[in-house]
């Protein structure tokens, strides 16, 4: 057996693992993981997995498991069956779920919890979301981090931006914005004013890039027309930016090889395509795509490249909006919907009104408890599977490098599906073999083949090949006096799995004192938590972590005007002593 896997986990960085006499450490070799791994893989072995089935609370055998399961799906008129798959482990096999499900013709999900409306809004202005390799952000002189928190989500890239004038906005102190030779502390949902304006700069202080907008862009008369609109004064001290802070920006890029490395953060707003999209216009503006030490990263498309064997056409409703009680069956698999879906308090309710739910996962949590029937999955170390990443263009291995003690795979439970229900499927390693075939091995690692080393050199992917700038946005700021929510990711969990925080975090001037319980209330629901101090915060702001029980409560379920996304944080909240 090779000892070599990669960690399953829905980060950035995709990091290689070496499996040792029982110990899990960083792949010293590996260009990205440099010999070292995050608390999650670090403490892997402390959190137990699910280890036996269960139907309606009774400890079943895995076998009684699959064929109640098989019994349940019979029973059911396809089309009423809904399978909701999240990244709980981001293995391409994961995936051959989907390929039952189509081909049975149940209902599938679309859109996203996570980063669909900044992908929309990038595919709108560059006609396709390609990563920015890591070569390019070594050879920037200038980075600014805009929404991401590198030292929680993206570690690995920290040794890439050492040395470099570093810029960060963001409404929190994050440990990367204390280190920034500028940090702009922006009022959470300012982004894309900040964006406007800063292009609007640009060409006042006549650092635009002429021969690059002249060449590869559409539409930037209008784009400046646009900018031109936003009124300087009174939205600089609405999101609480200053001349200065604009000016500080545009002495650090103008002339430097700059990367932007943006974040889910500035995008869980209704609004959040148009975000993205205007920091892709700034970037234009700039003339940073194309060349060496240039471009935008966001959380890019994972699979470009890849064809993917298990995507069917089927009918699908959001995930972000899946009304459960709607379906006779309900099969959640690498997803905890019952906490990480907005107003998760009606998806409870909904679930429990679906005939017959079932959990497929690794860990318990709210949507174990609630769920019918439980079937535990062995984890990423006990399978075989192969994965690629939104952070890099690396393809991973990961073979199965340990017996396995319960659970049933993905692979093996739809192959035991697809025989009972006359579905043809090929071998495991038929379907290995073809996602490896779609990558190279060199010195970096093994990578996805035919990437692009410096994305857009060639042009942009929509239909005249050139950048396609916005020329209109739609935007709304809600409850001026209420404090804004800002919930973002925790260095101990990985949204709902590992050890997840119990507190909201706030500014010691609101007057809650630490240890305290407080709802927090919004217009959708509420959660009592106890109080813990942050002075990184702003004054203004609250701060629950994803994966916090309960915070969900707080949040809308309707979808971003593009993209198809949630919105986390388009609702204010207030902050209220329990009796
Ligand atoms: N440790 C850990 N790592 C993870 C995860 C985890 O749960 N834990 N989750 C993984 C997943 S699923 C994802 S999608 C990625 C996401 O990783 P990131 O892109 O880093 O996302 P977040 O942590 O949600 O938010 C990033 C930053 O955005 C800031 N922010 C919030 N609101 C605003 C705003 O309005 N404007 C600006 N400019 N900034 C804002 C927050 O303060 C935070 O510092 O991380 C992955 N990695
Ligand atoms: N308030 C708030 N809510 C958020 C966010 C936020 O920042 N704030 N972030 C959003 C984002 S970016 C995302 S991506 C979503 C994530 O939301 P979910 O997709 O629900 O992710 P997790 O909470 O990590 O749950 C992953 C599940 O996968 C299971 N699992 C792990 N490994 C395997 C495996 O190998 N096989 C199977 N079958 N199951 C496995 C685990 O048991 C766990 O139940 O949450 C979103 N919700
Ligand atoms: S940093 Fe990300 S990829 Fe690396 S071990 Fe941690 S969760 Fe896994
Ligand atoms: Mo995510």
């Amino acid at each position: 057996m090779s000892n070599i896997s990669a960690c399953p986990l829905d980060c950035y960085d995709a990091c290689s693992v070496v499996y040792d006499k029982g110990m899990l450490q960083g792949d010293l070799s590996h260009e990205l993981t440099q010999g070292f791994l995050c608390p999650h893989l670090n403490h892997y072995s402390a959190y137990k997995p699910i280890s036996t089935a269960r139907y309606k609370g009774k400890t079943i055998s895995l076998e009684e498991a699959v064929t109640i399961l098989k019994h349940s799906i019979r029973a059911c008129d396809a089309s009423k069956i809904l399978h909701y798959r999240g990244h709980g482990n981001f293995g391409l096999m994961q995936g051959v779920s989907d390929y039952f499900f189509a081909k049975l013709g149940a209902t599938l999900t679309s859109g996203s919890l996570c980063d669909g409306a900044g992908e929309a809004g990038i595919l709108a202005g560059r006609g396709s979301n390609k990563q920015l390799d890591l070569k390019q952000i070594e050879d920037a002189q200038t980075v600014i981090v805009w929404g991401r928190n590198l030292h929680v989500t993206n570690s690995h890239l920290l040794p890439y931006i050492k040395g470099k004038k570093l810029i960060v906005i963001d409404p929190v102190t994050t440990k990367i914005a204390a280190q920034a030779d500028h940090h702009i502390q922006i009022k959470p949902h300012g982004d894309l004013f900040l964006a406007l304006l800063l292009s609007r700069f640009v060409v006042i202080n006549d650092i635009e890039a002429l021969d690059f907008l002249e060449e590869h862009t559409e539409g930037f008369q209008e784009f400046y027309e646009l900018t031109q609109t936003v009124r300087i004064k009174s939205v600089l001290e609405s999101i609480d930016v200053t001349l200065g802070d604009i000016g500080k920006v545009l002495e650090l890029v103008g002339g430097k090889r700059t990367v932007i490395l943006v974040g889910v953060g500035v995008q869980k707003h209704r609004e959040g395509a148009a975000v993205l999209r205007a920091i892709d216009a700034f970037a234009a503006v700039l003339g940073l795509f194309g060349k060496k030490g240039c471009g935008v990263s966001y959380l890019g498309a994972s699979q470009e490249g890849i064809e993917n064997p298990f995507a069917l056409a089927a009918n699908t409703v959001s995930k972000v909006t899946a009304d459960f009680s709607k379906f006779d069956l309900v099969f959640v698999q690498g997803s905890n919907p019952l906490n990480q879906m907005p107003a998760s308090a009606r998806v409870k309710e909904r679930f429990a009104k679906a005939r017959m739910t079932v959990y497929y996962g690794l860990y318990e949590n709210e949507t174990s408890e609630a769920a019918d029937l439980v079937i535990p999955t062995c984890h990423f170390l006990q399978k075989h599977d192969i994965r690629c990443s939104y952070g890099t263009h690396h393809m991973l291995k990961m073979p199965q490098v340990m017996e396995r003690e319960s659970g049933i795979g993905e692979y093996d439970l739809m192959a035991a599906l697809c025989e009972c229900f006359g579905i043809a499927l090929q071998s495991e390693q038929e379907y290995l073999e073809h996602f490896a075939a779609f990558s190279e091995e060199k010195e970096s690692g093994n990578t996805v083949k035919g990437r692009d080393r410096i994305a857009y050199e060639k042009g942009f992917d929509t239909d005249d090949g050139r950048f396609a700038f916005m020329d209109e946005y739609e935007f709304e700021y809600v409850d001026a006096n209420k404090l804004f929510l800002i919930t973002c990711k925790s260095a101990r969990s990985l949204n709902s799995q590992f050890q997840r925080d119990r507190h909201v975090y706030l500014h010691p001037d609101l007057g809650f004192e630490e240890g305290i319980m407080v709802t927090v209330v919004s217009d959708i629901g509420e959660v009592a938590l106890s109080v813990k101090h942050n002075s990184n915060l702003r004054r203004d702001c609250v701060l629950i972590y994803s994966g916090v029980h309960g915070v969900n409560n707080l949040t809308p379920s309707y979808v971003s005007y593009e993209g198809n996304n949630a919105v986390y944080q388009d609702k204010k909240v207030e902050v209220r002593r329990c009796e």
